[in-house]
């Protein structure tokens, strides 16, 4: 008996099992990782896994297993596979596969489930759940697989569902029978199915390039919006000659930050009011007209603006305005299709519109520098987002994971990336918890150091993974924003509010215990030091960074999402 035969016991000779078929199909994959917490009835295909040479994260809860999963998906344009018992462990990575979906990122979470024959009739099994069911409306696609000889088509389906056209998240249901089954050995191997090609390149129709390069060559103030879309479809290079030839002016979205490096000059990104206001024709590429773009209306935008949209899912046209010019395709193939229709000369450079955003940059910058040369005691937002950005200046490689209210609305603008990809955040929804698993995805994949730049409230969410990453003696290091609070903390002498955190919590002791580096800043210098060397150890750190109670706002940059109440208006 081989090591992996071991852990099932029961494959003799001419005999295979589900564990098995599981195993191999995802090896046939290429899958090499799995982020998962292990138990009834996965265990011994972890175990499994792992002797047959797949590499296993394990966590601490299953929501960061699956955040791990996703950001892996992302960075790597290959499904990043979650496991988890079933119904609680089921539900608790959920969260990630319906945010993973929500951001388009494939990943596949694949979730043991309890004894049908019970289930169905709700007779109280152990983990009891119809987990199809519940899975189905939060991803993009949801199987089951209840016969050991379906297994190779489950997970053929399951990473094709994932990567194929938009990509988002797949749930896989492996009853616990299946895995246990039996199957003639044969069988099982001719059952199992290599994906060709999931993701092929998916050019646009010509004339939907000629209408939109049509439309462009009108406009005396276009403007490129970049989103991550793009960044996933590893389009900088195709993206960049367009808009270097074009001389449009472009603004990246968050996660498409460093696609196009920060500081280059055809960045609208400090003149972001005013190139979206005034633009009279914009070039949507990977990002959608959602609540992060106003939904495309004025007051932000220009009601008469013309659009044009690049998207490989064309749901997203007319989504929330007209698009004059949808271009339905894959942004990698569409951007050089539009590089080889475009004719010498047929748009230009708009010298006047990229003068006065060039203008409006440099007196936003200047307006800003003040408050970011700053040195305040206790430190606030800026000052400590300053004192990291001074630390990682020389730090191209490092990923950035970035999660909070203001810790994230303030990071995103001061934090400037130089790649592609490097810039994982909350994203589509806004979510808190994705912090600890997706710097472990994003350690995991790219072997590169990751800081991880996280306020006190959303550290909380994946926190105990800090365990996790010193297990692995991962180079991440996590920076807490420490201001006592979701969002602030409480004035001095009260009782604690609902957005209040236990004052002068010492989070870099947590790391502590588990064998890792903890630095305790007070001030600017000391961050930047214990950045650097934190960096510099390429061990797992955490900064504990004392901000002022006070400094933050209330929701961060989306207070007016609040709602307010229409009574009190009235009185
Ligand atoms: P952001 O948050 O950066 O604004 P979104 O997540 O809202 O970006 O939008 C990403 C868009 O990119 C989605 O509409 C998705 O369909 C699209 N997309 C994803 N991959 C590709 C691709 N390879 N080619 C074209 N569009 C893509
Ligand atoms: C899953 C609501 C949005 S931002 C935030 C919460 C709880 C934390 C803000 O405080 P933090 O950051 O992290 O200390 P800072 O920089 O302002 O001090 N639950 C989920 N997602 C969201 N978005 C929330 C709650 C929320």
């Amino acid at each position: 008996m081989s090591a992996a035969e071991e852990f099932t016991g029961n494959v003799q000779g001419a005999m295979t099992d589900g564990f098995h078929l599981v195993i191999e199909a995802l090896k046939l994959n290429g899958i090499d990782t799995i982020y998962g917490v292990a138990g009834i009835p996965i265990t011994d295909l972890l175990r499994l896994a792992q002797a047959e040479g797949i590499r296993y994260f394990g966590f601490r809860h299953e929501q960061s297993a699956g955040n791990a999963a996703a950001i892996a998906g992302f960075l790597t344009q290959h499904p990043g596979i979650c496991m988890t018992v079933s119904a609680p462990g089921f539900l608790n990575g959920l969260v990630a596969l319906a945010n993973a979906t929500t951001n388009c990122f494939p990943m596949v979470l694949i979730s043991g489930s309890s004894d049908r024959a019970i289930v169905d009739l709700e007779q109280g099994d152990y983990e009891e759940m119809d987990q199809l069911a519940v899975a189905r409306p939060h991803c993009k696609a949801a199987y089951r697989v209840n016969r050991p000889q379906d297994i190779g088509i489950g997970v053929a389906r399951a990473i094709r569902a994932a990567l194929s056209g938009r990509p988002g998240g797949v749930y896989l249901d492996l009853t616990a029978e299946v895995l246990g089954s039996a199957l003639d050995a044969e069988t099982g191997r001719k059952s199992l199915i290599k994906v060709v090609d999931p993701a092929p390149p998916q050019p646009p129709a010509q004339q939907a390039v000629k209408r939109a390069l049509e439309l462009l060559g009108k406009a005396e103030r276009p403007l490129a919006i970049i989103g991550k879309g793009a960044a996933y479809a590893r389009a900088e290079a195709e993206i960049r000659q367009f808009l270097e030839t074009t001389g449009m002016p472009f603004l990246p979205m968050s996660m498409a930050k460093g696609l196009l490096p920060d500081d280059h000059p055809q960045s609208a990104a400090a003149a972001r009011s005013y190139a979206i206001g005034n633009a009279d024709v914009v070039l949507v590429a990977g990002a959608r007209l959602n609540w992060l773009l106003s939904h495309g209306r004025a007051p932000l935008w220009n009601p008469n603006a013309r659009l044009v949209q690049v998207d490989i899912a064309s749901t997203e046209f007319d989504s929330n305005r007209a698009v004059a010019a949808p271009v339905a395709g894959d942004i990698k193939s569409a951007f050089a299709a539009f590089n080889a229709a475009l004719k010498p000369g047929q748009i230009k450079r708009q010298a006047a519109w990229a003068d006065e955003i060039g203008k409006r940059k440099q007196q936003n910058i200047e307006r800003m520098a003040a408050r970011l040369n700053a040195d305040p005691s206790p430190m606030n937002f800026s000052s400590a987002l300053r004192a990291a950005r001074n630390a990682l200046a020389t730090q191209p490689d490092v990923y950035i994971v970035n999660e909070g209210a203001n810790t994230l609305d303030f990071g995103r603008n001061i934090i400037d990336m130089d790649k592609p990809r490097h810039r994982l955040d909350s994203g589509t929804w806004g979510v808190m918890g994705i912090g600890m698993g997706y710097a472990v995805g994003a350690a995991a994949v790219t072997g590169k150091p990751v800081v991880a730049i996280e306020g006190d409230s959303a550290f909380g969410f994946s926190g105990m993974e800090l365990e996790t990453i010193c297990r692995y003696d991962l180079p991440v290091t996590t920076v807490v924003f420490n201001n006592n609070g979701v969002y602030r903390g409480d004035p001095e002498g009260r009782p604690y509010s609902p957005t209040g955190l236990l004052r002068d919590a010492r989070y870099e002791k947590l790391i502590e215990a588990f064998g890792g580096r903890g630095y305790h800043c007070t001030d600017t210098p000391s961050l930047t030091a214990a950045l650097s060397e934190a960096l510099a150890s390429k061990k797992p750190a955490l900064i504990n960074a004392v901000i002022d109670p006070t400094a933050g706002t209330e929701s961060g940059h989306i207070q007016s999402l609040n709602p307010k109440s229409a009574a009190a208006q009235k009185k």
